[in-house]
């Protein structure tokens, strides 16, 4: 097994909710080290930036909305196989499907409020760590 990083964001549901510390506990739990981590509210542009893959589909323009309401905090996390390890972890994308005990079942409330993101591959993990961190704060 190797180490990767991965990127994660607790979303604005989750922060609002003020359940940061239980994911940041579960993470740390399953094994994934933070590298980096900040509390930022995002504009509208660097959330159309960030979701430019699913621009085209129905639910864009609410995903934006929702992502722009608060705060988020995403973090750098490096793990054996972190990539698939945090997808495991956090469950599919509608809560209602997530497995038990997965961060999604645990505090998601719907497809779209969903408390987490984890980046999905290789090549969008090193594409969304260093769309919200500097190498240098990556370490
Ligand atoms: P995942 O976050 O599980 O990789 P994606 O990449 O398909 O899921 O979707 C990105 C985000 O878009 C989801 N986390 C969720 O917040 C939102 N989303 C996905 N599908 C829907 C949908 N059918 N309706 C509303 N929001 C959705």
């Amino acid at each position: 097994m190797a180490l990767e990083r991965t990127l994660t964001i607790i979303k604005p549901d989750a922060v609002a909710a003020r359940k940061s510390g239980h994911i940041i506990a579960h993470l740390e739990r399953e094994g994934f080290e933070i590298l980096a981590m900040k509390k930022i509210t995002l504009t509208r542009a660097q959330a159309q930036a960030f979701y430019a893959v699913h621009s085209q589909r129905p639910f864009f323009d609410s995903l934006v909305d929702f992502m722009t309401s608060g705060p988020i905090i995403p973090m750098v996390l490096e793990r054996d196989s972190a990539i698939v390890g945090l997808r495991d972890i956090m469950g599919a994308t509608n809560p209602e499907q997530a497995e038990e005990g997965t961060v999604r079942e645990l505090y998601g409330t719907n497809i779209e409020r969903n408390a987490i993101h984890g980046s999905d591959a290789p090549e969008t993990a090193a594409a969304e760590r260093a769309f919200f961190f500097s190498g240098l704060e990556q370490g």
